[in-house]
Order: structure tokens, then sequence, then C-alpha cells
């Protein structure tokens, strides 16, 4: 190991080769401490030539690369295993000045998802995907990982706002498409292969983004459901509100535990509904009206409008809460909308039978069908449960990953969501791609 530390310091400079225990120790584990293992060393190179150094580096020596961002997954794509090297990209920080005709911007693989955002609207724009853990979550973690939150209902995923990227090739090579052309038929994108990738075909360095309107008025309501049935029943309503931004949802367990980890009341008796459905419109003028008289027929109404803040603030710390109950059986499974109820249904009698006494958590994005199921406390049962969730949403339509990814934590299950000519062209592209198997190994595909 130690030449190949001496040939990385060659590449990035010795201050950005971390060999130290202490200074490697927040890379070898993610946020929420399941994943955790070793790493010889943890490079962090500044610019594309740098990654193309490291990554010849890593491949004479044979060992692995695990390419990491703001280290926010929950699926264990982006921390060591089998001593691979850590490559960060945190010093990619480069944000370029907003182009407000073509309304984007390119930043730096490493730019987190607040800086982005803080610098879209200095300039009257906004980036229009979110999430809880913008502070830390970072642009090439989210492009790896096509990164979904709250606003797909209105913008779409990551790769919807990914117009062009530079990434490095396992053997070097570099791919520059940072043009930002709106329209361009000529051949197959590249751009978009890469996006979800999960690290396991190039190294994102930078990407150039679409913007949309910075909406500064927003209103938003949470509506108790008698079950989820009735929450799924308000979508076609919800889907004609002219400024809707997001449309989340939090079984009771949720937002009673959002709320004690808070230390604030709950905004309505989690005790009175099966589902509570939080609702966000956003809009140029003040889209309050719009969102009451929508929703003047309904009962179990929190205000419209206000307490927009500590509602957000409930559902940015569900994750949080669970996390600080225990460590969660976490899952990300999404279906067709029609079949959510079905979902939760088998997911429960699954739970009775084979973890009585475990804590379920679910909460998600209802627009989507994306619900992320958490099972505290499921012991031995475990890996059952884990089956009966993952085959209940494939069996349903659904998938095994909405917007987590697939990471190390269910690469053994992507043959039996995509059968085996969709996982065998994927090795192919893989295979031509990176021949060594160098980038982010057991990662999407599981070793054979
Ligand atoms: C969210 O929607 C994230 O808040 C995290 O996707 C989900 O903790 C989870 O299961
Ligand atoms: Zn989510």
């Amino acid at each position: 190991m130690s030449s190949l530390a001496a040939a990385l310091r060659e590449v990035v400079g010795k201050d950005h080769v971390l060999t130290d225990p202490d200074m490697k120790s927040g890379y070898e584990i993610d946020w929420l401490r399941q994943y955790i293992d070793d790493t010889p060393c943890v490079v962090r190179p500044h610019t594309a030539e740098e990654v193309a150094g490291v990554l010849r580096a890593c491949a004479a020596a044979g060992v692995g690369v695990v390419p990491q961002g703001g280290n926010t997954g929950l699926v264990g794509g982006s921390t060591p295993r089998d001593g691979a090297v850590v490559l960060s990209m945190q010093r990619f920080t480069e944000l370029g000045d907003v182009d407000v005709r073509s309304m984007q911007v390119t930043a730096g693989a490493g730019v987190t998802i607040e800086q982005l955002q803080l610098h879209a609207r200095a300039a009257g724009l906004d980036f229009a995907v979110d999430w809880g853990a913008r502070t830390t979550a970072t642009v090439g973690g989210a492009v790896n990982t096509n990164a979904g939150g709250s606003r797909v209902v209105r913008f779409g995923t990551m790769r919807a706002q990914v117009m062009g990227l530079q990434a490095v090739l396992a053997d070097g090579s570099i791919i520059t498409q940072l043009g930002g052309l709106p329209k361009e038929t000529a051949g197959p994108s590249l751009v978009q292969l890469l996006v979800g990738s999960e690290g396991t075909l190039a190294v994102v360095t930078a990407v150039r983004l679409r913007l949309v309107p910075w909406y500064q008025h927003t209103a938003a309501a949470l509506v108790a459901c008698d079950s989820l049935m009735h929450a799924v029943g308000l979508l076609p309503a919800l889907r004609r509100l002219p400024n809707l931004d997001a449309v989340e949802v939090l079984l009771p367990e949720a937002l009673k535990i959002a709320c004690k980890h808070l230390g604030v009341t709950p905004p309505l008796d989690p005790a009175s509904a099966g589902a509570f459905v939080m609702i966000d419109c956003a809009a140029h003028r003040d889209p309050t009206d719009e969102l009451a008289e929508l929703l003047s027929s309904y009962t179990g109404v929190l205000a419209v409008g206000a307490q927009r803040d500590q509602l957000y603030a409930i559902r940015d710390h569900v994750t949080i809460a669970i996390g600080a109950l225990g460590k969660p059986l976490k899952l990300d499974v999404a279906v067709p909308v029609l079949h959510l109820d079905r979902l939760v249904r088998a997911v429960r009698a699954g739970l009775r039978e084979l973890a009585p006494r475990a804590q379920l958590v679910v909460f998600g994005h209802l627009a989507e069908g994306n619900l992320h199921v958490n099972v505290l406390g499921a012991g031995d049962a475990e890996g059952a449960l884990k089956e009966l969730v993952l085959t209940t949403a494939i069996e349903l339509g659904g998938t095994i990953s909405a917007e987590h990814g697939i990471g190390v934590a269910k690469a053994e299950w992507l043959e039996r969501l995509k059968g085996p000519a969709h996982v065998a062209a994927l090795r192919a592209i893989k295979g031509a791609l990176d021949p060594g198997g160098l980038l982010n190994p057991g990662v999407l595909l599981p070793v054979e």
C-alpha cells in the first residue's frame, strides 16, 4: 500500500492523501453507522486530471476506488469495502456563474445541494431537487443516485436537471460535455447513462444543471386522512393545482417520532388519522387561496398557509428521529400509487408474523408512490422482512429503489427486479467502460 500512497501523493500532493486512522475515520462510515470498513487511504483530488491520475495509479496497483461525495447515502454505495481507496470529491466546490438566459449553471461534484440552491437564488432562480440532507449531500452524489426528494412531482428527478457533465472514465480518459444544449440528437446520451450509475462507470467531476424559477411565495397544508387509500384519493384534485410543489406522506408513527425528536407538539394528533399528507404549493404570487379553496371541503386540515417551516422541519427530521431510536432496516420502494395501500398492508401483515414487537415507520413521497419503509428492532427477522417488502414491491409492479440507489444493500436484488437480460446488458456496459472492475466494486452489480 505505501507505494500506492506514494504514487497518489505524486498526483494530488501530500496533504490530500490521508492515511492516518483519525483522519480517515469519517470517510469509512456512513452517517447512520450502517456501513463501516477500513480504507488504506483517502485521496482528495481537485481537478479531473488529478482524478485521472488517481484512477491510473489505483488500476496499476489493482486496488478498487470508491467515489464519495457528502456520504449521506443510505445503501452503502460510498463507504469503502474490500480494501478500496476512498476518492473524496469534496474539493470539487467550484460554482460557475448562473446563466439566466439558458437558466443553467455548472457545479463541481462536491458542491452541496444547499450551496447550489443559494447560488441559484442569488441570481433569482432556484435548483429544483431538494431533500432533508441538502446541507451535506453533493451534486455528484445526487447525479450518481438519480436523487429525487420532495419536488419530483413538479420538476422530476435529478435526471431531468442534468444538461451535461464532465466525467473521468476508468482508464483515465475524460469526457467533457458541459455546453448545456437543450436539444441534441447525436447518438445515445453518455451523460444520461452516467446518471444513476452509482459511481460504477465513471467519476463525475462537474455537472451542467437546469435551474427553475425561484418561487418565493409558498403555502403548505397538512391533511389527516382516514387511510392511505384516502390519501391517494386526494391526488387527482391536488394535481389540478397550478402551483403544486410537493405531496409528501407520513404515516402516524413517522409524524409522532419526528415531533418527539424535535420536542414539538404534533400539528395534528397522530392518533387521529391513518395517514397524513403534507402539501406544498409555491408560486410567484401567494398560492394560499388556491390551496385553501381546494381543501375547503376536507376535514382534518391544518390551517392552510401557516406553519410551513414547522411542517418542513418535521418532515426533514423523520430520518434523524429514526436514526436516534436505533439502527433501522431501511427500504426505499415505490409502487404505482393505486397499490400503495396493498403494499403497506402486506408489510404490516409480515411484521405481525415475523417481528410483532418491531416498530414500523413509514413515510415518503406520495405522488410518486415512493415509501420509505423503516423497521426498528426487527432483530433476526430483518432478512425475511427485507425479502417480503422488496418482493411485494416487485410483484405490485414497483421498484426496490426509488431514489436511494441500489448500493451494496440491494445489489443481489437487481436481477430479480430487472431480469437477466437487463442485468447482462448492464454488465456488458460495465465491462466495456471498466474492464478491470476498478470503480465502486460490489455496488449496483453484485461481484460475480
Ligand atoms: C427522505 O425522504 C429520505 O427523507 C430519507 O429519502 C428516507 O430515511 C429514509 O428512509
Ligand atoms: Zn425520500
